[in-house]
């Protein structure tokens, strides 16, 4: 040990400023089954599925009922190995660890056949000393243990009580126990999901050997002080030291486009040391505010940390700084019972609108990052400014988040725990603390994210008693949660991020639940905090029978991908409605019965004798219903925003179910598996627009709200037209005078009673005609053109066959991601009116009524609508110290 200790500080000496040397070990492993039966080379990261599919040893897991052939998969219990040779001399580094940022799950780790430690938790990151165990040449196995088989055993392990469910409803065909394993939830199965219990090294890993001492991790947080009105950054930084002696230096932070930089001295003692740093960022710089998409831009600064430590040891990190402040309001409401419930952000209150993430596949190692891009862009795309990670997904890559920050996405990020009861036994929540500090460390400096959540569902699941749980056990179990989500994980996340709200769950009353002893009897009450809503048999157009609550956070319908999609995994045998593939795939109970009964209540139901051509029908169908119902919803939502009616009202987030998909499926998603545009989409670009005319008909009387997401008022013409369903041309149109449309607020525009409406039009009948409606200023669009139908769709008359075409020029197909969805819309409607239906959704309606069918066209009415409305909606003064972009206006009100 001595001589070791020499030899180390000679090294130190001489080699000054590097006193780190790592050595990757991605790549190529080997993999083997439990009876040795198998073998064959897997990457890492990955898993077992896609290296067996890799080596042509399986088919698409995907394709048809794989999901079940392979489920010995994940029955058995794989092992990864690998040998390795250490490219410099071990024997001269002090410490050596093995570092795991992610293992797939429950492994016992040997190095050189020493057991060096044991894995069981997906979302946490191991560091292994390995320093009297590496030598030159090494070999590493993982013993990898079936996640299936370790759940049930976990769960047999827990005799005092039962923690339900036990397995999920049979037909999601999943697995049983998942909320015994610290895995991705919805691996075991979910209603829209398969179950692919995977096993494998998902993340990156390495040996890292150092000497002296070694930087593990720095991290920080922009905190604005609003009393000295300034902007101060708290940077933590974790040293592992491994000197005997303490290690002085000093330590540099620089900014330099905020002309910010500061020295300070630091003293570090031997072991495991935090530094914590406190940097002023000059008061004499304004400090751009980090925006979210449609409020502003996302400027970042630039940030340089040194660290000049003795022996000549100097450590370099830079990193992107984003300055932004956070609140979650929950105050009284003038005229209602309850608190309010929603965000400021840089103290503006911002209206939350966009969807839920789930993982993008069912093999992670198969998300890159053109393919967040694609689906995190499609969210932009489609006006949306938030996204929800879901919590039975994982903690997203960091390439999600910092294409968040770029992007300018807000995220919801919930803990990973969903649907379910959790065991709260020491050795689970001393998982669940590690698991949850790392996280938190890994992704606080991310401005994206605006709040962390508990859970999914979890405390509606025990409240509303969704397991039959005797009500004398009931304090168990709620003892037990607040164990979980209460007593440690807010408990971790406070401590270690002050700069945004925790909540416990979602849904939750918020305030209100913390003072019902932190679970609410009604965890959906509209007077509180966040709601899921979900009704598939009430008529969807008929928006009473949505919650005017404060938040909706979770709402939808479920629809087909297209033919395209679901072609690829499937055969021609399949491809009927009915089919035992179609009852397959589709993971809710009922689900394809109710998007039938949904669809029929408005429209036609597919005719068509070929039975292919009915099943593309039936899929296209389910599409319109499902935006449909999604746009009558979330309009409800966005006109309700200052609206109080009974007590109810102010809601200030709609987030609906589900952005995108985990596999090729039926699903709530308007994003189909590999980004392809639902026609859900398409129609959410729409009604997340930033400036929105919203119609809707309350006894007999039709209205139309104004709601405005601009932080400035504008001055606005609505156009209302009536349009038979036989021609292009309005039968009549009326124009009203210049109305304000108050900035951050919905305003009535217009009212009219539906009779009179229709007098005024010469020939209109509810059936024969059909409502459009526009916002403009001086002859320009600053909204999409709206429509409001008078009666169902299977009771138009006049419905003619359409012929639409267009053209695209090349350029514009390579240059515009999102117009090639417009292409594929029109496609869409061209082979639809092949067939002789007539639906006319609202953004065809509009471009239909303008003849546009050139996309060139319409193209050049977006660039126009962007310049008209930055000169219509004048510039809102910008906050006290917080100055906002100059391109906001602008911005908003592309469309
Ligand atoms: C909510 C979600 C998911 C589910 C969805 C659709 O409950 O949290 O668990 O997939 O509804 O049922």
């Amino acid at each position: 040990m001595r001589l070791r200790l020499l030899l180390l500080l000679a090294v130190c000496g001489a080699a000054a400023g590097a006193a780190v040397r790592t050595l990757s070990l991605r790549g190529r492993w080997r993999i083997r089954s439990g009876n040795g039966s198998l073998e064959l080379p897997g990457d890492v990261p990955g898993c077992v599925h896609t290296a067996l599919l890799q080596q042509n040893l399986i088919q698409d897991p995907y394709y048809r009922f794989n999901d079940l052939n392979y489920r010995w998969i994940s029955l058995d219990n794989w092992t990864y190995s690998k040998e390795f040779k250490i490219p410099f001399d071990i024997s001269k580094w002090q410490k050596v660890n093995l570092i795991f940022e992610g293992v797939d799950t429950v492994t016992k780790v040997l190095l050189n056949d020493v057991t060096i430690g044991e894995t069981d938790n997906m979302f946490k990151r191991y560091s292994f000393d390995v320093t009297s165990v590496v030598r030159d040449v090494n070999s590493i196995e993982l013993r990898f243990q079936s996640p299936v088989l370790y759940a049930a055993q976990q769960s047999k392990a827990h005799t005092r009580y039962e923690v339900p469910p036990d397995c999920p409803p049979v037909v999601q065909k999943g697995e049983c126990h998942v909320n015994f394993i610290r895995k991705e939830q919805c691996s075991f199965g979910w209603d829209w999901g398969p179950s692919f219990p995977t096993q494998g090294i998902w993340k990156d890993v390495r040996v890292e050997a150092y000497n002296f001492c070694q930087l593990n991790y720095f991290t920080f947080s922009p905190i604005y002080d609003a009393r000295a009105q300034e902007w101060n950054l708290e940077i933590e930084s974790s040293f592992d030291v491994v000197s005997s002696k303490p290690v002085y230096g000093h330590v540099m932070v620089a900014l330099p486009k905020l002309q910010t930089q500061q020295t300070q001295g630091i003293e570090l003692q031997p072991g495991e040391r935090v530094v914590e740093l406190f940097v002023k960022i000059n008061k004499n710089i304004s400090v751009e505010t980090w925006w979210p998409h449609g409020h502003g831009n996302q400027t970042g600064y630039n940030m340089t940390i040194l660290f000049e430590l003795e022996e000549g040891l100097s450590i370099e990190k830079s990193a992107k700084v984003y300055f932004r402040t956070v609140e979650l309001i929950e105050e009284p409401i003038k005229g209602s019972p309850g608190l309010s419930f929603y965000f400021k952000i840089n103290g503006l209150p911002i209206f939350l609108k966009g969807s839920n993430w789930i993982p993008a596949d069912s093999f992670q190692d198969r998300v890159t990052s053109d393919l967040l891009r694609l689906l995190l862009q499609s969210a932009v795309d489609a006006n949306m400014n938030t996204l929800r990670v879901w919590g039975g997904g994982v903690y997203e890559q960091d390439k999600f988040y910092e294409l968040c920050d770029e992007l300018g996405i807000m995220v919801w990020q919930d803990f990973m725990f969903a649907c379910a009861l959790y065991p709260a036994g020491q050795g689970f929540v001393d998982s669940v603390r590690e698991e949850v500090a790392y996280q938190v460390r890994r992704l606080k400096s991310h401005p994206s994210i605006i709040t962390w959540s508990g859970n999914n569902e979890n405390e509606a699941a025990l409240m509303m008693n969704w397991y039959g749980i005797h009500i004398s056990d009931l304090p168990t179990y709620i003892n037990d949660y607040v164990t979980l989500y209460v007593k440690n994980i807010r408990e971790i996340v406070l401590t270690a991020d002050k700069t945004r709200p925790f909540i416990t769950s979602s849904p939750t009353n918020g305030a209100e639940s913390v003072a019902e002893g932190w679970v609410s009897h009604n965890p959906y009450d509209k007077h509180f905090g966040d709601v899921h809503f979900y009704d598939y048999i009430s008529d969807c157009w008929n928006w009473k029978i949505f919650p005017k609550a404060r938040f909706v956070s979770e709402y939808g319908y479920q629809s087909w991908p297209s033919f395209s999609t679901l072609e690829k995994i499937s055969s021609e045998e399949d491809w009927s409605y009915g089919s035992r593939f179609s009852l397959h795939r589709q993971h809710h109970a009922d689900g394809n019965t109710e998007m039938l009964l949904q669809a029929g209540l408005h429209f036609k139901l597919p005719q068509s004798k070929d039975p292919l051509r009915s099943f593309k029908d039936t899929i296209y169908l389910t599409q319109v219903m499902q935006a449909q119902c999604v746009k009558t919803q979330t309009e409800f939502y966005r006109r309700s925003r200052s609206q109080v009616v009974q007590g109810e009202g102010h809601t200030m987030g709609a987030l609906y179910w589900q952005l995108n998909d985990i596999w090729q499926a039926p699903s709530w998603a308007s994003l189909e598996y590999g980004g392809k545009w639902k026609m859900l989409h398409y129609f959410a670009r729409h009604f997340f627009a930033p400036l929105l005319p919203v119609g809707f008909e309350n006894q007999d009387v039709f209205f139309i709200y104004g709601v405005s997401d601009l932080r400035s008022d504008c001055n606005v013409t609505l156009t209302v037209r009536l349009h038979t369903w036989s021609s292009l041309e309005p039968l009549c149109s009326r124009r009203t005078r210049r109305l304000v449309m108050k900035a951050g607020k919905a305003t009535l525009l217009y009212e009219e009673p539906v009779p009179r409406l229709l007098k005024t039009c010469g020939k209109c009948t509810r059936q024969r005609c059909v409502v459009s409606f526009h916002l403009s200023a001086a002859g320009q669009l600053l909204s999409p053109t709206n429509y409001h139908f008078l009666s169902s769709l299977k009771e138009a008359v006049g419905l003619h066959k359409a012929h639409i075409t267009f053209s695209v020029p090349a350029t514009l197909l390579s240059r515009l991601p999102s117009v090639v969805g417009l292409v594929q819309w029109k496609e869409r409607l061209r082979g639809h009116h092949h067939e002789g239906s007539a639906v006319v959704p609202g953004s065809i309606l509009g471009a239909s009524l303008q003849r546009s069918g050139v996309l060139s066209s319409s193209l050049t009415s977006e660039e126009t609508i962007g310049r008209s409305c930055a000169r219509s909606c004048s510039q809102g003064a910008s906050e006290p110290g917080r100055p906002s972009s100059p391109s906001v206006v602008t911005h908003l009100c592309l469309i």
